[in-house]
């Protein structure tokens, strides 16, 4: 069985939100009509609690886009972005959500960031889905969303080690890319096992 995985298409991540990714939202018609051919739909939604350790707003004298220590390893600070409850970590409203069977919420604990889907940033505490997707029989992912770089990358490189079968429809995501850190996603989800398409 097969399901597709739409990351954090959310009103932060697209353009006039707190992060806004380059055109976070020219890949939502084409997601919608993943989803009504997908046997499986699972949705992330980034989902940080108000003066989260990834925020940096938290760090007196620190800058967004700054990378600092944390005791789980580097982590670059962001924008304040998708805060509970508010707006801006609602999904995008041309995002048909109703599809979807699971919700996964992640990086919801105060101290500790999680971009990928399955493993928050200390690369150990898991989020549940992996158990999710085992349960019901899901041997191959697909995986869209926001950003190609940063949450779509972590979460398909897991998902291949984790043994998966993964895919990533690099048209139906959009990068923030900073540094080169597209290229370096790429390579990284290429060696994992990835497909690119
Ligand atoms: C993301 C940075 C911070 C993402 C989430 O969805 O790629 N990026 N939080
Ligand atoms: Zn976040």
């Amino acid at each position: 069985m097969h399901a597709l995985i739409v990351i954090d298409v959310q009103n932060d991540f697209c353009p006039g939100g707190a992060l806004a990714v380059e055109g976070g939202d020219d890949i939502i018609d084409g997601i919608n009509d993943l989803m009504r051919t997908s046997d499986a739909v699972i949705l992330t939604q980034d989902w940080h609690p108000a003066g989260h350790e990834s925020f940096a707003s938290t760090h007196p004298g620190r800058s967004a886009y700054e990378q600092i220590d944390m005791p789980y390893g580097p982590q670059v600070l962001w924008p304040d972005h998708c805060v509970q409850g508010t707006t801006g970590a609602a999904f995008h409203p041309r995002l048909d959500h109703d599809r979807a069977d699971l919700i996964v919420r992640k990086g919801f604990r105060p101290h500790i960031d999680s971009y990928s889907a399955f493993f928050e940033n200390d690369q150990t505490t898991p989020t549940g889905l992996e158990g999710y997707l085992r349960t019901r029989g899901i041997e191959r992912l697909t995986l869209v969303g926001l950003a190609t770089d940063f949450c779509v990358n972590f979460s398909a490189v897991d998902a291949a080690r984790l043994g998966f079968s993964v895919d990533v429809r690099e048209d139906l995501c959009r990068a923030i890319d900073m540094g080169g850190s597209l290229d370096v996603a790429r390579a990284g989800m290429r060696t994992a096992g990835v497909l690119l398409r």
